[in-house]
């Protein structure tokens, strides 16, 4: 059996912008993206169509979630037979209505992380001991990120499209140089800022392979090597988006290590994770007229404490 590397072995001498947006910072990479970003943002705008990249909650063909999570249960607690039976509150003027709740994992949709989602060696995002999530995040939850919301120039890299499949495989693997080859192939350069959205399609295969999608499983997915940590950090991207459950490659084909990105990109670097997107419409636009970015928006719910939050990002094209 391999020697199988702790995190804290692997990434050792690997970048960390702790402390560069101050020592109560809780937005990391989101940073980047000041006024002058939105604006560019809004300048990759030309046609005013409108798409969202959220995937149905209780999808009734089944909602993909990390193993170990659960999908959202939604349960209703009023509608017209609680009239029938007695039970609906009777209103002046007569009215009747339907009232439901949910029990949702927060990492189990589309969905933001938490920059304290994840760590190694007891310290999360900008040195904040581990010990804060006991009980709920007191740092790095959320909350910061809903309140200051996303906006930025987005860049559609179909890693899918490019390898010419119609979903990547399970374990199947690109780095940052894929990435550029594929943004030169759409004939679209990738800036420095700009919100990074992969699309790999291979949820896809939730939907075609049933309950069998989760053996062995291993999402296929961006793989941790020192040099795409460094281009990372070197392009200052604030947010990467994905089709995937997780981001990245589930387990370093390296090392065997899991979700190394997590940590060397989210807890290290502050880069915020945007995951289970559907990106099948903006594809689809994408390709049809050649034009690869658009301004990003996405605000997730502002939920005290939180370790992430559902989200319908909304794009501009
Ligand atoms: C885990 O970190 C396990 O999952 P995710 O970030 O994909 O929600």
């Amino acid at each position: 059996m391999p020697h199988v590397p702790e995190l804290r072995e692997l990434l050792a001498n690997a970048p960390k912008n702790w402390g560069r947006w101050g020592a109560d910072d809780e937005v990391g990479a989101l940073n980047f993206l000041t006024r002058d970003e939105v604006l560019r943002g809004i300048k990759a705008v030309s046609e005013g169509e409108v798409l969202t990249l959220q995937r149905m909650i209780g999808d009734p063909k089944g909602d993909p979630v990390f193993p170990g999570r659960e999908p959202a249960k939604l349960e209703m607690i009023t509608d017209e037979s609680s009239w029938d039976v007695g039970t609906g509150p009777e209103f002046p003027g007569g009215m009747h209505y339907a009232d439901d709740k949910m029990l949702a994992f927060l990492q189990g949709s589309t969905q933001y992380d938490a920059l304290g989602h994840v760590w190694y060696d007891g310290t999360l995002w900008n040195g904040y001991d581990a010990r804060t999530t006991v009980g709920g995040l007191d740092k790095a939850s959320v909350a910061p990120i809903a309140q200051r919301g996303v906006v930025g120039r987005g860049v559609l890299l179909d890693i899918a499209r490019y390898r010419g499949v119609e979903s990547l495989d399970a374990g199947e693997t690109f780095d940052h140089e894929e990435l550029l080859a594929c943004a030169e192939h759409q004939n679209i350069t990738l800036e420095k800022h700009d919100i990074v959205v992969i699309r790999t399609n291979y949820l896809q295969r939730f939907h075609d392979e049933g309950e069998s999608f989760y053996e062995d499983f291993c999402e296929p997915g961006l793989a941790y090597s020192p040099d795409l940590v460094e281009w990372f950090h070197e392009m200052e991207i604030p947010n990467l988006v994905t089709d995937l459950i997780g981001n990245e490659v589930t387990f370093d084909p390296a090392t065997g290590v899991a979700l190394v990105l997590h940590n060397a990109l989210m807890r290290n670097l502050g880069v915020v994770f945007t995951e289970i997107c559907d990106l099948e419409e903006l594809a689809e636009k994408c390709h049809a007229d050649g034009k690869y970015d658009f301004l990003y928006t996405a605000a997730p719910l502002k939920i005290h404490r939180a370790t992430g939050s559902p989200v319908n990002p909304l794009v501009m094209r």
